[in-house]
């Protein structure tokens, strides 16, 4: 970052803010022990690669002991690491080798639920153990006229109709109870009971732990839906409610959170990231992350849906205007006060090449445009590992194929049901959606499983590792790796670092349809940001009556272009220029 100015008052730093996030999804990342599957001593072999790279924080996806119902987001132990993943040494040695290198470590915290193979959730079969009261038990219902979903045993319908997020009702019966538990997820995810003072010391607690160890924050998967509406917790529900929407924000949330920090994150300089599900207004969103909320920022999902329809293999078609709508309501509404966190792609999204981008004839220019657009709009960037190598979804042909719940049991219960007749109706929705697409291995080189493992690898690797793989990227100084490594260099290291990471947002000409630019301005820093979103050329322009100065009166200097600093993109006026096919530059205005 430059020396003080006069803007530093406009300025409120943190070190959150300035730093790029790389999310690491240990399964998929580094075998070494041949057993197919990614682990910490993985990790560890490649602290110089992230290094190279140039990242700062690190978000480790859960690496506690869990059956692995959902990969690892069914913890059985808070305190303890998977034995696949390595052991609790391996974990100290990754944290001080990423801080030996300067680089910081944020880990998942998966709260809403546990395993059901959670010592607590064990206990709370017992009634009378104090833990019964850590999960959230309903009786069934006998009334169950017009009731069409599934039953429990005696003709007992489950408390609501809720579905869970990953298809099915989401209360399962438990014969040893003779109730229901909520699981807003699979089965095997009871919903813990945040009403419960013990259950909130007992999380409490668990995060200290992890920060004396010495973790710099934490990533809060799901973590507005931890107070549920009075509907569950007060009465029985309602009966005919299948709004699993009500679960979001619900009304404790603000406080349990405040309670949080209060207790745990705020006297330490953590990095507090909340994942929030729903469609959020700029109210809420303030209340968790504004200047006196208890986060420091958090992911939404309104960008990520666009594409999608109501079921996993049902898809939308979406548009430049769409996404650009998306992302200006976040950019606008945390202007003043709040923090955004730009991503395109992580652990539950499909591949953001093939996604937003063209993974066929441009792969590399819309890979550089969309981590342009990552690393330009104001927020904190997220990398999701093999985004820096332009890594694609994958050609999945049958079922056997997916590993992922969320994509798995919504298929076999619409098989089942007679919804769908045959995996071919589908399977291109769910090569388009599913989560399995982000979890295929890293690819590292063009070797047998692409230097992933010399194992069975537990899901399928790319084929196309042959050509996109670190080592060929790392070899191509065109590459797309290395224009991540420009990006970083800028957004860190420049002149022009402050502006592009505080700078306002403004964006232009905002019914464009392939064009998508902005201005960002500091002081009297000020870049302008221009993507053409079209497989063909475009024509752009910067409009005087939207911007307070004078365009005609520019220079542009040219700080980057996907296609290289030719004369195409040096040589241009700043009120007026062509755009070639997924073509972003990026401008220092003069
Ligand atoms: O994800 C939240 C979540 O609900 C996602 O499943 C999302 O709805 C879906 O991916 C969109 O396609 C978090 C974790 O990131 C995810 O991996 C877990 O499965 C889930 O919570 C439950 O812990
Ligand atoms: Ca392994």
């Amino acid at each position: 970052m430059t020396e003080p100015t006069a803007d530093e008052q406009l300025i409120d730093r943190a070190w959150w803010k300035e730093s790029v996030i790389y999310q690491i999804y240990p399964r998929s990342f580094n075998d070494t022990n041949d057993d197919g599957v990614g682990d910490i001593p993985g990790i560890i072999e490649k602290l110089d690669y992230l290094d190279d790279l140039g990242v700062d924080i690190i978000w480790l996806n859960p690496v506690y002991e869990s059956p692995n119902a959902d990969n690892g987001y069914d913890i059985a132990d808070y305190q303890s690491i998977m034995d696949e993943f390595g052991t609790m040494e391996d974990w100290e040695e990754l944290l001080d080798g990423l801080h030996d290198r300067g680089i910081k470590l944020i880990m998942d915290l998966v709260v809403n639920h546990t395993s059901d193979e959670h010592e607590w959730f064990v206990n709370a079969r017992d009634p009378d153990s104090e833990y019964h009261d850590y999960y959230i038990w309903k009786n069934g219902r006998t009334d169950i006229d017009g009731f069409t979903g599934h039953l429990g045993p005696e003709d007992e319908a489950p408390p609501n109709q809720w579905e869970s997020f990953f298809g099915g009702p989401a209360w399962a019966y438990d014969e040893e109870v003779g109730k229901w538990y909520l699981h807003l997820f699979d089965e095997k995810q009871p919903d813990l009971n945040w009403e419960n003072p013990e259950v909130r010391d007992e999380i409490f607690e668990m995060m200290e732990w992890w920060l004396d160890k010495g973790i710099d924050g934490f990533r809060m998967d799901v973590i507005n839906l931890l107070s549920k509406p009075d509907s569950v917790t007060k009465h029985d529900p309602p009966q005919n409610s299948t709004q699993v929407w009500e679960t979001f924000d619900g009304p404790r949330m603000q406080e349990f959170l405040d309670t949080m920090h209060d207790r745990v994150l705020a006297d330490q300089d953590v990095f507090a990231l909340g994942e929030m599900m729903g469609r959020m207004d700029m109210e809420t969103a303030i209340d968790y992350v504004g200047r006196d909320g208890p986060l420091s920022t958090l992911f939404h999902f309104d960008h990520v849906l666009l594409d999608h329809g109501g079921k996993i293999w049902e898809t939308n078609e979406w548009t430049l205007n769409d996404l650009r709508d998306s992302f200006n309501r976040w950019q606008y509404g945390l202007a003043d006060d709040g923090w955004n966190s730009i991503y395109l792609s992580n652990h539950d999204q499909p591949r953001l090449v093939s996604r937003f981008g063209n993974d066929d004839e441009y792969r590399e220019e819309s890979a550089k445009l969309l981590a342009t657009l990552i690393f330009t709009l104001r927020g904190t960037p997220y990398i999701f590992q093999g985004a820096e190598i332009g890594m694609t979804n994958y050609p999945f042909d049958s079922l056997d194929e997916f590993r992922d719940v969320e994509t798995i049991n919504p298929v076999r219960n619409a098989l089942e049901s007679g919804e769908i007749d045959n995996f071919d109706d589908i399977k291109h929705g769910l090569r388009h959606n599913s989560r399995d697409n982000a979890r295929t291995p890293m690819q590292w080189d063009d070797s047998e499983h692409a230097g992933f493992t010399d194992g069975e690898p537990w899901i399928g690797v790319n084929p196309n590792h042959d050509e996109i793989n670190v080592e060929a990227a790392r070899d191509d100084e065109d590459s797309i790796w290395h224009y991540y490594r420009e990006l970083m260099e800028l957004r860190k290291d420049s002149d022009v670092s402050d502006v592009m990471v505080y700078g306002d947002y403004e964006v232009l000409i905002n019914d464009h349809e392939e064009v998508w630019s902005y201005v960002r301005t500091l002081g009297d820093e000020r870049l302008l940001v221009t993507l053409n979103f079209a497989e063909w050329e475009s024509h752009t322009w910067i409009p005087e009556y939207e911007v307070d100065f004078n365009p005609h009166d520019m220079e542009a200097e040219l700080l980057l272009c996907n296609y290289g600093a030719d004369e195409r993109a040096t040589d241009v006026d700043a009120e007026a220029f062509d755009l070639r096919p997924w073509e972003a530059r990026i401008y220092r205005l003069k």
